[in-house]
């Protein structure tokens, strides 16, 4: 058997499983497909032995979804409740008027984008549960943009690993910043989120756009969301663990649920 005939029989074993557990599942793997980074991504994971690719299938999983009668009536907010930068607050007096949101690093095109542009991109809504850590949970609605459509159009480096947050608030001079892998990054919601509960984004959740990425715990939905900088290194921010949790030192940087 070739390497290339083994490789197809594994990827449909993949599917195969895939589409016994969930037809869900199925959608989530074939979003992820649509882009060639993460296409060459699982290329790689594809010559890891089974128990990884299992790992990478669970992750594709998608987080549970609630209905409207689910939504908690009171969103316990969690750290910061606004960004504290002279940018952010400059931003914030003008409604975000004038606010873009930087997309760089490992990618071809860097992106300046707008609020108005933003929101002009096809979204996604999703009610899903948040879960702190500290072991408070609450369930809301989110609408935004998938993080992938724009790591498509800033057309993201077959050399990235992950995708860095950088937030406009900071806790005494130390910025909270977040990151995720390409999995997550790519997962269908895994989104920018501008809207809550029909509403646009309040400033005490993360206005004017927070991460949502549903697989993982609380501290890694950044809120005050400023730059998305695509890299293949973690070390080379601030602490080097990833986080700002991460490296305080209190939390892991894989958080999923
Ligand atoms: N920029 C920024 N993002 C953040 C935090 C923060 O302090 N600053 N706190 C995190 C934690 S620990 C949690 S539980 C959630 C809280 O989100 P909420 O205030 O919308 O409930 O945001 C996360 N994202
Ligand atoms: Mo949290």
């Amino acid at each position: 058997m070739t390497a290339d005939s083994s490789h197809f029989k594994r990827r449909d074993l993949l599917k195969a499983a895939a589409v016994g557990s969930s037809g869900l599942l199925l959608a989530g793997c074939d979003a992820m497909n649509e882009n060639a980074t993460f296409r060459s991504a699982l290329r790689v994971a594809e010559s890891l032995n089974h128990a990884t690719q299992r790992g990478l299938m669970d992750r594709a999983a998608l987080a549970p979804e609630f209905d409207p009668s689910d939504i908690s009536p009171v969103f316990k907010t969690n750290g910061s409740i606004t960004g504290n930068s002279a940018e952010y607050l400059q931003h914030a007096a003008e409604n975000f008027a004038n606010w873009k949101l930087r997309v760089d690093g490992l990618v071809a095109s860097p992106l300046d984008i707008g609020l108005d542009a933003l929101k002009a991109m096809p979204a996604r809504s999703q009610i899903t549960r948040h879960d702190c850590v500290e072991g408070w949970s609450a369930i809301a609605q989110w609408r935004g943009t998938p993080l992938r459509y724009l790591l498509q159009q800033a057309q993201l480096s077959p050399r990235a690993k992950y995708i860095v947050f950088h937030c406009a608030d900071s806790y005494g001079a130390i910025p909270y910043y977040e990151s995720i892998d390409l999995v997550d990054a790519f997962h269908p919601q895994t989104i920018l989120a501008w809207g809550m509960n029909d509403d646009i984004l309040p400033v005490k959740y993360g206005a004017p756009v927070r991460l949502r990425v549903e697989r993982q715990l609380g501290y890694k939905q950044a809120k005050y969301v400023m730059r998305i900088e695509a890299t293949d290194d973690l070390t080379k921010f601030h602490g080097g663990k990833g986080g700002y949790w991460e490296d305080v030192g209190d939390y892991e940087w894989y958080a999923g649920i």
